[in-house]
């Protein structure tokens, strides 16, 4: 191996991408991926016929040999045979441990706004997007949700503005990201196998703000803001704001007292126009209203985004409406953090109670958080799959719980006890791999059952 080469690692959508843009820029590379036959290795041996692969374990590789190490965001750089290589770049030294994210400041010469968080950010990446594209910029959108940052660069050569969701994992291995603007939404429990606590995950989310020029955070959540204070940031909140900061409060245009989303004393508009629905989402739409300005997008184009956008698929989506009852998939609820923001966003809106259903697998986090705002919303909370036992355990004191073996059999029981004014909620505070190939399959199992069900209704009436 001759030195100065770049290694790649991993060959999933991530590792393709960097792939794409070292033979783009000519730089002479391999790849690596420690499973021994990876998907898609034989579209890329047709794609870079004269790229070396190497599949396996990395200790069979000569690490030292390497200029420079790209990791993917699933590859842990703390990981046995990256780990001492990792610490020493960390120190300066060589070869250089970086991810997609590092490849994709060096080559991008437009402004950057990034969107971080335990959730919620491909709803702000993407509304910020449209915003963006409101405006009448020339913006790119992509990163852990959609296109890879580095595809961007060549899909869009002429973006004015790149919009990126960046996930910790991605932050980790980015030294100076320098966002025009980026935010940090919130911070619950998720990734902790890769993480080890909630300090080591927060600090990784906290690379979203190196070498940024302004920060928007979360005014209910200080684990978002940033430790240094000479940045200019934004808060958002969902309360009345104080000072400067983005929130929501009572104010009357004329029409009556209502609800309004408020920066400052400023009314920005009336929380009844936002097509997005719950208390979560108002923050969503305060945290890209916070972007956007500081990005210079007019008010009226901001606004005509948030009175239209009605979300992404699976994340608070209405899928039907019969007899007053609402059924909601939000199938990509799947840590506890997200499905509180759910239960309590939606659970506020309700003219009567919530139908929860949860379960799958809840990767080893703790679940009694969801007993208080279950008791205060729920009718009943229907649990299903892998981990309904343990479910069930932290909520039977709480609220009602019955127990079904699938998603399907948790359904028929809702469709039992629904009354009118109800919501019946799939945000299942876990990941669905146990009885699904992911939490889209989820949550298109929950939407088919639901227009099966309101299409017999009909039939029926
Ligand atoms: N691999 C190794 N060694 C390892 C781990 C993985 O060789 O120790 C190989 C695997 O065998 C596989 C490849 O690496 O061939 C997979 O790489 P990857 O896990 O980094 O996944 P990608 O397909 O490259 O997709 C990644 C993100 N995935 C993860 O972070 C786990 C995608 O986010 C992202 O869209 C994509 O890069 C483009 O940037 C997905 C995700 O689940 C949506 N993200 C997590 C989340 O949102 O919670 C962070
Ligand atoms: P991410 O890309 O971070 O996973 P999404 O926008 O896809 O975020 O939303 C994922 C889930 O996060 C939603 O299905 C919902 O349950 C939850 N969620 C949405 N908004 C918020 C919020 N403001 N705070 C916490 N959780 C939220």
């Amino acid at each position: 191996m001759a030195r100065g080469q770049t290694l790649v690692v991993g060959l999933g959508v991530s590792g393709q991408a960097i792939a794409r843009h070292l033979a783009r820029e000519n730089v002479s590379f391999m790849v690596a991926d420690t499973r021994q036959n990876p998907p898609g290795l034989a579209e890329f041996r047709r794609e870079h016929a004269d790229v070396p692969i190497h599949c396996g374990s990395l200790g069979e590789l000569d690490l030292e040999a390497f200029e420079e190490i790209v990791l993917s965001p699933g590859v842990d750089p703390r990981s046995p045979g990256l780990a001492p290589f990792w610490a020493r770049s960390q120190q300066g030294g060589t070869p250089r441990v970086v991810g997609e994210i590092a490849l994709f400041t060096r080559a991008c010469h437009a402004p950057v706004a990034a969107i971080t968080g335990a959730n919620a950010k491909s709803t702000v990446t993407t509304l910020l997007g449209e915003m963006a594209c409101e405006a009448g910029v020339n913006v790119a959108v992509g990163g852990n949700l959609g296109t890879p940052a580095l595809d961007l660069l060549h899909t869009h050569p002429d973006a004015e503005l790149f919009v990126l969701e960046l996930s910790s994992f991605q932050l980790e291995t980015t030294p100076c990201l320098g966002a025009a603007t980026a935010a940090f939404l919130n911070l619950s429990e998720d990734h902790l196998d890769r993480h080890g606590d909630m300090a080591g995950y927060r600090a990784a989310k906290l690379g979203i703000f190196r070498g940024a020029r302004h920060a928007v955070v979360n005014a209910e959540d200080s684990m978002t803001w940033p430790d240094d204070e000479r940045l200019p940031v934004d808060r958002f909140t969902t309360q009345p704001p104080d000072g400067q900061q983005w929130g929501i409060a009572v104010h009357d245009d004329g029409g009556g007292k209502a609800p309004w989303l408020m920066h400052g004393t400023r009314p920005l508009m009336a929380v009844d126009e936002l097509r997005l629905p719950g208390r979560h989402n108002q923050a969503n739409a305060l945290a890209a209203l916070a972007m956007g300005t500081r990005l210079g997008f007019s008010l009226e184009a901001m606004r005509r985004v948030l009175a239209r956008f009605a979300g992404l698929p699976h994340r608070g989506q209405l899928v039907g409406e019969a007899d007053g009852v609402r059924w909601v998939n939000d199938s990509k609820g799947t840590n506890v953090g997200a499905t509180l923001a759910a239960i309590a966003g939606l659970g506020v809106t309700l003219q009567g109670k919530l139908i929860w259903l949860g379960g799958g697998v809840g990767k080893g986090a703790d679940f009694t958080p969801l007993a208080e705002p279950l008791a205060r919303h729920a009718r009943e909370a229907i649990v299903f799959g892998a981990d309904a036992p343990r479910l069930a355990e932290s909520l039977a004191a709480s609220v009602p719980v019955e127990r079904r073996d699938s998603l399907e059999e948790a359904l028929e029981r809702a469709s039992v006890i629904a009354r009118p004014g109800d919501c019946v909620l799939l945000s299942p505070a876990c990941a669905s791999l146990d009885q699904f190939a992911n939490y889209m399959a989820r949550g298109d199992a929950f939407r088919q059952w639901v227009e099966r069900y309101l299409a017999d209704r009909q039939e029926g009436a």
